[in-house]
Formats: structure tokens, C-alpha cells, sequence
């Protein structure tokens, strides 16, 4: 048997735990049990408790049912109807007699009855926080590439079938650009594979930031290829993002002696879903692209 080692229990005191109550004394007994574990943090209501959540998504939701104003049952249906909460996990704080099966139902993962006791809140809080610090560890593992820090080739894959799917159902656009260092082997037999590792995070990076919307996408396609998934975006759209992140990689001004232009460049190719012929693959047009910019000289974008 082996014996994995992710480091799940150091994270677990930084975890931050949000209690959702309308009484103090029900906050001051919660965070009793929490201090010097976790960091706790409090609202006081529904309406609190989501304005919160926007600013700063907590690891894990202790939420009280019976509040005024919007109470648990509905704040919780509230936070697993937005992508960007839905999978914070919420332990139900329930009276006696409450119907723990809408608990369930609107999906808490564990209800806690009161009168609480301290050791069966400390231990559920902690089963499910390791749980979710598991699943984010393993998520992490399977769809991002280890020294980029950018979606794998997995994820593009699967981003870019549900990108095609949704472009289609709505009658929109798409745009696709690949992105390929020029002379990169020569990068690494002249400066070594250490310091091409660090071009390789460098570049990742710069496109990154040079991707203005949240919608926008970047995954590590190949070696020394990256991959942009830009949604509702036309030829003009792509081009002009894609003329960005060539200019911004060429600034960084990357010292490259074998270059003809002396410093680290890259290559594109983009393509639209609109512009392809019947049939086409959006990888195969924008590849063919990318291959016309390496023909004409490299650190050029082709469409
Ligand atoms: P071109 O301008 O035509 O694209 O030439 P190129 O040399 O960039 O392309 P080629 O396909 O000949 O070589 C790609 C190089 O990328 C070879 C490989 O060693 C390097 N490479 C791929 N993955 C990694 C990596 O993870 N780290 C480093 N340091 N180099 C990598
Ligand atoms: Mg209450
Ligand atoms: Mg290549
Ligand atoms: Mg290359
Ligand atoms: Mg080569």
C-alpha cells in the first residue's frame, strides 16, 4: 500500500470557514469550536452571507435555516444555482424537527442538529473540509499542466467540444489561436532546458494576462504550443487579441541568439468557427494557419 503524501493537512489551517446565524450566542459557540483551528468568519443573515461569498468565496458554509429575511434553505439554493459557488460545501445547522430532507435536497452536504455539540461540529467541518481540499488537489492534478500552471490538453479538449457545442445551439462565433515558440529547440540547446522551462512559464503567463475577459481561455496544447478558446469572438475580435499576446511575448525582450530577430518570438495561427468550411475542424484550420507563420518568417500572427 502507498501511502500518498499531498499535504492536505497543512492547508487545513488556512481553511476559511463562514458561519451563516441571526444569534450571537449560536456565532460566539461556533466560533469557539472553530478558533485556533480554522478562520471563521460571520454573517449575520442570508442577504450578508451572499454579498460576502462575492468578495471572497469561504472553503466551507455553516448555515443556519431560520433567519429573517432570505433564510438557509434559500440562501443555499441560491449559491448552487451561480458556477462560482456551487461547489463551496454547506453543513446545515437545523433545529429540532426541521426537515432535513430539504437539506438535502438543495444540496448541503451535512446537517448538524442543536443543541450543537462541539467535537461532532469540529469533526464533520474537518471530514469536509480534507474532502474538499482532496477533490480541488485532484482536479488540479488531472487539468492543469505542472510547470505552466495553465489548463492541460485534457481540459482544452473537453473546453472546446462544450465551446463548439454551445457556438452551434446559439448560432454564434468562436475564435481559435495557436500559439507555437519559435526556434525553441534551439532556445534549449543554447541556454539549456532549465531556463527553457522558464520561457515556457514565462510565455504561459503573458498570454494569461494578456487575456482581458474571464471567459477567455488558455491551455498548454503541446511542448511549446498554447492553445486560446476566445467565445463570441469573430476574426476581427481574435486577430486583434492575438496581436496582442505576439507583441507582449516579443516585449519581454527574451534574449535569443540563434532568432533572427535576437530575441524569443512566437508564432500563430488562428481560425473562427464561423469561417470554417463544412466539415473542417477548428485545430486543423487554425494549425495550417500556424504553419503559413512559421513559413513566412515566424513571430507572425496568420488568419
Ligand atoms: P519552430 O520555430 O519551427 O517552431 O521550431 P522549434 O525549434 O520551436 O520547434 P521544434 O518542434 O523543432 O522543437 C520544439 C522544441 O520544444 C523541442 C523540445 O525540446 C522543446 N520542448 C518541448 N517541451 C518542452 C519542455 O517542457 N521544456 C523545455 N525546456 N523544452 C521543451
Ligand atoms: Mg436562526
Ligand atoms: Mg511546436
Ligand atoms: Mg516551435
Ligand atoms: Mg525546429
Amino acid at each position: 500500500m502507498v501511502n500518498f503524501e499531498y499535504g492536505i493537512a497543512e492547508q487545513l489551517p488556512n481553511a476559511k470557514v463562514l458561519i451563516v446565524d441571526d444569534q450571537l450566542l449560536n456565532i460566539t459557540l461556533l466560533q469557539k469550536i472553530l478558533a485556533g483551528h480554522y478562520q471563521t468568519s460571520v454573517a449575520h443573515s442570508g442577504e450578508d452571507a451572499l454579498k460576502m461569498i462575492e468578495e471572497s468565496a469561504p472553503d466551507i458554509i455553516l448555515l443556519d435555516i431560520e433567519m429573517a429575511g432570505i433564510n438557509g434553505i434559500e440562501t443555499c439554493r441560491v449559491l448552487k444555482s451561480r458556477p462560482e459557488t456551487k461547489n463551496i460545501p454547506i453543513i446545515f445547522i437545523t433545529s429540532f424537527g426541521q426537515h432535513e430532507d430539504l437539506c438535502w435536497q438543495v444540496g448541503g452536504v451535512d446537517f448538524i442538529s442543536k443543541p450543537i455539540n462541539p467535537k461532532t461540529v469540529f469533526n464533520r467541518v474537518t471530514a469536509q473540509l480534507t474532502l474538499k481540499f482532496q477533490r480541488d488537489k485532484l482536479l488540479e492534478l488531472v487539468f492543469l499542466d505542472g510547470l505552466t500552471d495553465v489548463y492541460n490538453r485534457r481540459y482544452f479538449d473537453s473546453h472546446l467540444t462544450k465551446t463548439q457545442l454551445r457556438a452551434k445551439r446559439e448560432q454564434g462565433d468562436y475564435a481559435l489561436v495557436i500559439i507555437d515558440i519559435d526556434f525553441f529547440k534551439q532556445f534549449n540547446d543554447i541556454y539549456g532546458h532549465i531556463e527553457g522551462d522558464k520561457v515556457l512559464q514565462q510565455v504561459a503567463h503573458t498570454i494569461k494576462t494578456t487575456l482581458l475577459r474571464p471567459c477567455d481561455f488558455v491551455a498548454r496544447y503541446g511542448g511549446e504550443e498554447f492553445a486560446v478558446i476566445l467565445p463570441d469572438t469573430d476574426l476581427r475580435g481574435g486577430a486583434l487579441v492575438a496581436e496582442n499576446i505576439l507583441n507582449n511575448i516579443a516585449k519581454l525582450k527574451i534574449s535569443h541568439n540563434y532568432s533572427i530577430y535576437q530575441y524569443l518570438t512566437v508564432s500563430a495561427g488562428l481560425a473562427t468557427f464561423k469561417g470554417l468550411s463544412a466539415n473542417e475542424s477548428i485545430i486543423k484550420s487554425a494549425d495550417e494557419k500556424l504553419y503559413v507563420s512559421k513559413q513566412q518568417g515566424r513571430n507572425k500572427l496568420t488568419f
